[in-house]
């Protein structure tokens, strides 16, 4: 057979609204299957980020419906633009952390990720795609705006007319002149893991009874969670559930919070439970941390984390600064006050941690959404929160709850919820926006209830390492002692608009930290809706969703 794999000018116009939110561009599949819409976006990347020719380009997925048709797509481009070699994980599986290791491992250029993380798959679902840049973490703001830019005016894109890759072997093939490597997408992931943390500690409290259940959501932590929760630390087999990657994940949202993940929070709250329980999500970057009849926020998880770091190997000698983002939970704070060492606020989006950690500023990031991570990649790691955890519960021998007690007791208790208001016109939802920021300067000095306003703003960042500044990510009130209520509008929908609004309420050591989270923020939700208008606005009055 001869193939003709000469480099092929195809002629394109742009579409609208290819512009990447807080982590990469998200659409509908019936948006991202018309003909040229992922080429466009594909070669808009291509045409603006920072490659040698010959550069190595890392692809894979969260195995969601079209992303297979996407990574012949895009190695097809590659071959055409340039590129050298392609990495791409066995079966188009790549979780984003991994994908993260493999692109900072293999000295690429960079990485397509494709995935919608927590959104839902499947033909009538969600599909997208993310850069991430040589570091291995996402493409700041300066680059996803030059590829935004670079869509409205596309007219072109190159590709090869060759047959599609294998991606279920591993090998290496040639396309048109570049080399194709299907790699083993747990491998490198698994070894980094086990010289992070002290995996012997794990096994022999395993071998003592300790005991787990993890839900992969039939999203891309499966194969991960195999491998090294029951294949190297020794947890019974069935210990992950859920186990098998699906392109519709089973018809579930792969969002591990309590709606999404509801057996998880059964199962750990019901007879019998195990010591631990978790969850990650479709590109299994987030977790999802339950104790036995209890359930820790992911900013009480990260304030834990980074309080009981020094446990692992990889963060014994301490950790460098903490950074949050912005509607993340003041948790973190006040450990690293104890500690001594920084800590950053950040807006919403991992790749606003990118800088810090390359600065060697920060060891351990977290958000509110049930992200953490740390500097070993660039990009959030559910597997590793979950690794750290139990490196934390097998050296101190207590259980969670014990832990958070303990916690509490000597930081106090940050009190959070998220309430998101999804699927919300998006008039409705840019009109209560608007109005809340002309509200602002006013708010201070009034009361709502108990509550006095101290200070309410527009949350802008100025980033210490390269002075790039990012406004409007979020509207803050804040009240005399220490509470807060954040609102935005969530930048990964892609249905409508969808309203978050972030509920903070802080109770010194010495005060009630055995409280229910629905009972201390009664005033805060209360007040969250007069000052917001929440119910006038979107005729809603219960969020769809509190995590
Ligand atoms: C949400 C979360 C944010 C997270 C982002 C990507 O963004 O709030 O903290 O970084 O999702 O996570 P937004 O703009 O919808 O609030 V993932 O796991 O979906 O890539
Ligand atoms: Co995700």
């Amino acid at each position: 057979m001869i193939i003709d794999t000469a480099i092929a000018t195809i002629a394109t116009t742009p579409f609208d609204g290819q512009k990447p939110g807080t982590s990469g561009l998200r659409k509908k599949v019936k948006v991202f299957a018309q003909p040229h819409y992922a080429e466009n976006f594909i070669q808009s990347v291509f045409d603006c980020v920072e490659r040698d020719e010959g550069a190595t380009l890392v692809i894979g997925g969260d195995g969601r419906y079209l992303n297979r048709q996407v990574i012949q797509t895009a190695i097809r481009m590659a071959a055409a633009n340039g590129y050298g070699r392609v990495l791409v994980g066995q079966g188009g599986i790549l979780s984003t952390p991994a994908a993260s290791h493999v692109i900072r491992q293999y000295g690429a250029s960079g990485g397509l990720v494709l995935s919608a993380s927590h959104n839902p798959g499947g033909p009538d679902e969600d599909f997208g795609i993310k850069y991430n840049i040589a570091n291995g973490g996402p493409a700041p703001e300066s680059v996803t705006e030059a590829i935004y830019i670079r869509t409205t005016a596309i007219d072109s894109y190159l590709t090869v007319a060759t047959p599609d890759v294998d991606l279920d072997t591993i090998g290496e093939t040639d396309v048109a002149g570049m080399a194709v490597q299907v790699i083993d997408p747990v491998a490198d992931y698994a070894a980094l893991m086990e010289r992070l943390f002290d995996f012997a500690a794990i096994r022999a409290a395993v071998a003592g009874g300790l005991t787990m259940t993890f839900d992969a959501m039939h999203a891309v932590t499966g194969p991960y969670a195999h491998e090294i929760l029951e294949r190297r630390l020794g947890f019974a087999p069935g210990t992950v559930k859920n186990g098998v990657p699906l392109e519709d994940f089973g018809g579930h949202h792969p969002d591990p919070n309590m709606v999404h993940a509801a057996d998880l929070f059964a199962t750990m709250f019901g007879d019998d439970a195990p010591d631990f329980g978790a969850a990650s999500d479709g590109d299994g970057d987030r977790n999802l941390i339950v104790g036995r009849g209890i359930f820790v926020t992911p900013s009480d998880s990260l304030a834990m984390l980074a309080a009981n770091a020094h446990l692992a190997p990889a963060y014994a000698g301490g950790l460098k600064g903490i950074a949050r983002s912005m509607p993340t939970s003041a948790a973190a704070d006040r450990v690293a006050a104890a500690l001594n060492i920084p800590a950053f606020e950040t807006p919403t989006g991992w790749k606003f941690f990118g800088n810090l950690l390359d600065a060697g500023m920060c060891t351990i990031c977290g958000e509110e959404s049930a992200g953490t991570g740390s500097d070993h990649v660039r990009e959030k790691d559910g597997l590793w929160a979950v690794l750290l955890w139990l490196n934390i519960l097998a050296v101190r021998g207590q259980s969670v709850a014990q832990i958070a007690a303990e916690h509490w007791a000597r930081f106090g208790r940050n009190y959070y919820a998220r309430h998101d208001y999804e699927a919300l016109p998006t008039e409705a939802a840019n009109a209560l926006m608007a109005d809340l920021t002309a509200s602002l300067e006013a708010l201070p000095g009034r009361a709502f209830g108990p509550l006095v306003v101290e200070a309410a703003d527009s949350f802008a960042y100025t980033d210490p390492v390269d002075g790039s500044l990012s406004a409007n990510q979020g509207l803050r009130v804040l009240f005399e002692g220490g509470s807060r209520i954040v609102f935005r509008l969530s930048g990964t929908g892609t249905e409508g608009a969808t309203l978050r609004v972030y509920l903070e309420r802080y109770e010194p050591e010495s005060g009630d930290l055995a409280a229910q989270t629905s009972d201390m923020l009664a005033d805060l939700i209360a007040a969250a809706d007069a000052i917001a208008g929440i119910t006038r606005h979107t005729g809603r009055s219960q969020p769809s969703v509190i995590t």
